[in-house]
């Protein structure tokens, strides 16, 4: 086990399989070296080539996430070793805090709470802010968690544009072939693609200008898709209206210059971090596991 993973998929892990623990170890390096040679299967992510190199038994890695960028895929489909992830189950937990963001910041609603418990409002109003009703949201990856957003923005009467590798004729949305017109267009720019080189920074210092002093930007896939020294500065100076984040570059540090911004909500990288979508992920990490060992499908194989 490479992650932190649930209570109950660790009993169903420990049911089925001999289970060594290196997320937490002591000293797991020290157990690396003990147990490597009779690991066959790992449960969570964080596996580099390296990793894989000391596990000369490793047939599977079965990640706790549907993005799997902190795996070497290209590594393990040299070995043959499979990898899987947990699509779908995690869709409507990370729409569900996506507009909740979205809601907190246009309201300033962490900033609201602070007011009335501080006494403010005894000695004044609270500001007129703004709202999602009648705005342009545009998504950037329309895919399982970005349709879902993209229902929850429509109930939120937002007008719903997209942008990503290609068009999806079946959607209803307008969709961009450019991302910073896209941006330009977008009151709200929601970043939700897979991470890794092909996104890398691909919210550049131009997109974020592109959404403009009036846009915010709601960061919620992985931090390497930000500039995020471009970021803090635009934020600064007033050139991107706002931001709702939910990953960071460097998680779990996030750059300590925005901790003092009003125009920025703050995460910790919590999308999927529910009891029942984390319980559906553990089970969907083990069923991949067990479907292997027993020499059957995958339930949801990227390898
Ligand atoms: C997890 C995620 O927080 O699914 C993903 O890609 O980012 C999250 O669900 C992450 O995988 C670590 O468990």
């Amino acid at each position: 086990m490479t992650q932190p993973m649930v209570p109950s998929c660790i009993a169903s892990l420990n049911e089925h399989f001999t289970v060594h623990t290196l997320v937490g170890a002591a000293d797991p390096e020290a157990l690396l070296a003990e147990v490597a040679p009779r690991i066959r299967g790992i449960a969570g992510g964080k596996v580099s080539a390296a990793m894989m190199a000391k596990l000369p038994a490793l047939e599977i890695v079965a990640n706790s996430g549907v993005g799997y960028d902190s795996i070497d895929t290209v590594a393990a489909k040299a070995r043959g070793i499979r990898v899987t992830n947990t699509p779908n189950v995690l869709n409507d937990a990370v729409a569900e805090i996506t507009i909740g963001l979205m809601i907190a910041l246009a309201r300033r609603i962490p900033q609201a709470d602070r007011f009335v418990r501080e006494g403010g409002w005894l000695k004044g109003q609270y500001p007129n802010l703004s709202e999602l009703t009648g705005k342009t949201v545009g998504i950037l990856g329309l895919g399982r968690i970005g349709k879902e957003i993209a229902t929850r923005a429509q109930a939120m009467k937002m007008r719903v544009v997209y942008h990503g590798r290609r068009r999806q004729p079946r959607e209803p949305y307008a969709y961009y072939d450019n991302l910073l017109e896209m941006a330009r267009e977008s009151d709200w720019l929601v970043v939700i693609a897979p991470g890794g080189k092909d996104t890398d920074n691909i919210i550049s210092r131009d997109v974020m200008a592109a959404l403009g002093p009036k846009g915010s930007l709601v960061s919620m896939a992985r931090g390497s898709m930000v500039d995020e020294d471009a970021l803090i500065a635009m934020l600064g100076s007033g050139e991107l209206g706002a931001a709702a984040l939910d990953v960071f570059r460097d998680e779990p540090n996030v750059p300590e210059a925005l901790f003092a911004m009003d125009n920025v909500i703050l995460s910790p990288h919590q999308g999927s971090k529910t009891v029942e979508t984390r319980d559906a992920m553990g089970a969907l990490v083990v069923a991949n596991l067990r479907a292997h060992f027993a020499g059957e499908p995958l339930l949801t194989a990227v390898v």
